[in-house]
This record gives structure tokens, C-alpha cells and sequence, in this order.
């Protein structure tokens, strides 16, 4: 089987910078400077990112075709949500066919699955046509794996979280990006369950940097691959600094 994700490895370790939240939470997250997508592609370069995470958007008008595209490697993620629906049952729709997804330059799709959500096996069938497209035309299948929904008591409890990763290995993810299920054991067993799919850390909404970074570190000590992460960089002046010492842990 081909190696989908090698354009986003560097030493076998992949830093990716989320940027979909305008659509998934709205103006409230963009603060500042982070408002424009291009100071957040600058932001990639210069941190030398190993991966964009954008919707098609952004990425028709400011990635492709630019210098940037040349510069990070893009996901394009093709489904999304609003936070103004209810989310008690999430459901995110695909607005972006994986085609096209290559046409913009991307070496990767991602899709969000709310495991547990009443909607789950709509999101399964999604992603097995998704996953299954992707490979065909050479590009990664990347999936955010995040137990939602009424059913789920506890979305970052050690076993949902395993239950995540695993899942994300039977549905042939090469990649999956889920949330820090509170220590670094519980994160351990989730890569393992994971087996030959990678796992990133998904980083949350902004916190201290000393916090965040001791999450950092622990999830690569329990063998994760790295970061795809937002809010925790860009939501900062210091962005660049972050990253450095984002980069330092990941690829020390
Ligand atoms: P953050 O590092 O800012 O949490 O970004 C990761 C991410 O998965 C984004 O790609 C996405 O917009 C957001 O989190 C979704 O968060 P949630 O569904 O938990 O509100």
C-alpha cells in the first residue's frame, strides 16, 4: 500500500495547523490578526508546518495557485458544521468531493466523524466512499475522529477515546486526530489500538503554555505522531515562539 502521508512527514512526525474554524465556531475564535487567512498561511511557512488544514474556501482563493502551495502541503477537510445547530446528534455534511479536493492541491482530505452520534452510520458510509476515492487518486484519507452525541456520557474518557482509535484503523484512516483523553497512559493504549494509523493530537480550545505543552509532551511520549492543532497557536501574539517549542518536543 502506498505511503499517502509521506508529503506531511518530516522524520516521521507530522505538525499540522488547523484553520477551519471560522466555519466549525464561528468569527468568536478568529481573533486579531488571525482573522486573515493569509498571515495563518505565513504562519505555516514560517513555523514550517507539515501540513494546512483548510475548507475549500480558503483554500481556492489564497492557497491555490500561490506561493503558498509550493510551501505546506495542504488537507483540504471536506465536510464541516456550524455551532448553531443543536449538537446533541452531530452531523457534519461534505461539501467538497475529493476530485476537486486534488484539483486545489491537496495531498490529504479530512472528515470529521461524531462517533456515537445518531448519525454515525451516515458518517461511516461517507467516509468509506471518502477514504476509498482518496487512495484511488493518491491522496491521504485523514479522519477527525470525536465521540459526540447523546449516547456518549464522556467524550474524552480513556475508552471512548481507544474506541476512536480503533475505530479509525478499521475504517482505513491513515491518519486521526482526536482530543487528549486526560493522561498519557490512556493516550498510549489509544496509539496502540490505533496500530499502523497514525494518531495526531487534536489541541482544543486555548490554554496556558505550560499546560498545553505538557500535553504535548506526554502525547508524543505515548507514541503519537504528532499535533494538528489551532486555537493554541494562532489564538496567540506569540505564535511563531509556540510553534518553535511545539517543534522542539515533536521532533527532539
Ligand atoms: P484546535 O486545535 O483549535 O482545537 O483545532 C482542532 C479542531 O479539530 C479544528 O480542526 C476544528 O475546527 C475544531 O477543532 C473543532 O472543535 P470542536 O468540534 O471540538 O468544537
Amino acid at each position: 500500500m502506498k505511503d499517502f502521508l509521506r508529503p506531511f512527514l518530516i522524520k516521521d512526525k507530522a505538525l499540522f495547523l488547523a484553520y477551519d474554524h471560522g466555519f466549525e465556531h464561528g468569527p468568536k475564535d478568529l481573533r486579531g490578526k488571525s482573522l486573515d487567512p493569509e498571515y495563518i498561511l505565513d504562519l505555516a511557512v514560517k513555523g514550517s508546518y507539515t501540513g494546512i488544514i483548510l475548507q475549500k474556501g480558503i483554500a481556492e482563493k489564497y492557497y491555490t495557485g500561490t506561493k503558498y502551495q509550493k510551501q505546506v502541503p495542504l488537507i483540504l477537510k471536506i465536510n464541516g458544521k456550524t455551532n448553531l445547530r443543536p449538537q446533541e446528534e452531530p452531523f457534519s455534511t461534505i461539501n467538497c468531493r475529493v476530485e476537486y479536493a486534488k484539483k486545489l492541491g491537496a495531498q490529504a482530505v479530512g472528515y470529521t466523524i461524531y462517533l456515537g452520534s445518531e448519525w454515525e452510520a451516515k458518517m461511516f458510509e461517507d467516509f468509506g466512499k471518502i477514504q476509498e476515492e482518496a487512495h484511488s487518486l493518491g491522496l491521504a484519507a485523514i479522519a477527525w475522529i470525536y465521540p459526540r452525541g447523546k449516547a456518549v456520557l464522556n467524550e474524552t474518557s480513556s475508552e471512548i477515546t481507544q474506541y476512536a482509535a480503533r475505530i479509525g484503523l478499521e475504517l482505513g484512516a491513515d491518519l486521526i486526530k482526536i482530543k487528549y483523553p486526560g493522561s498519557e497512559e490512556a493516550m498510549r493504549e489509544a496509539v496502540r489500538l490505533a496500530g499502523k494509523t497514525k494518531v495526531v493530537l487534536s489541541g482544543g480550545p486555548k490554554q496556558s503554555e505550560e499546560e498545553f505543552l505538557a500535553i504535548v509532551q506526554k502525547v508524543m511520549r505515548a507514541g503519537a505522531s504528532g499535533v494538528a492543532i489551532g486555537r493554541n497557536v494562532w489564538q496567540r501574539d506569540e505564535a511563531l515562539a509556540i510553534t518553535e517549542k511545539i517543534k522542539q518536543i515533536i521532533f527532539q
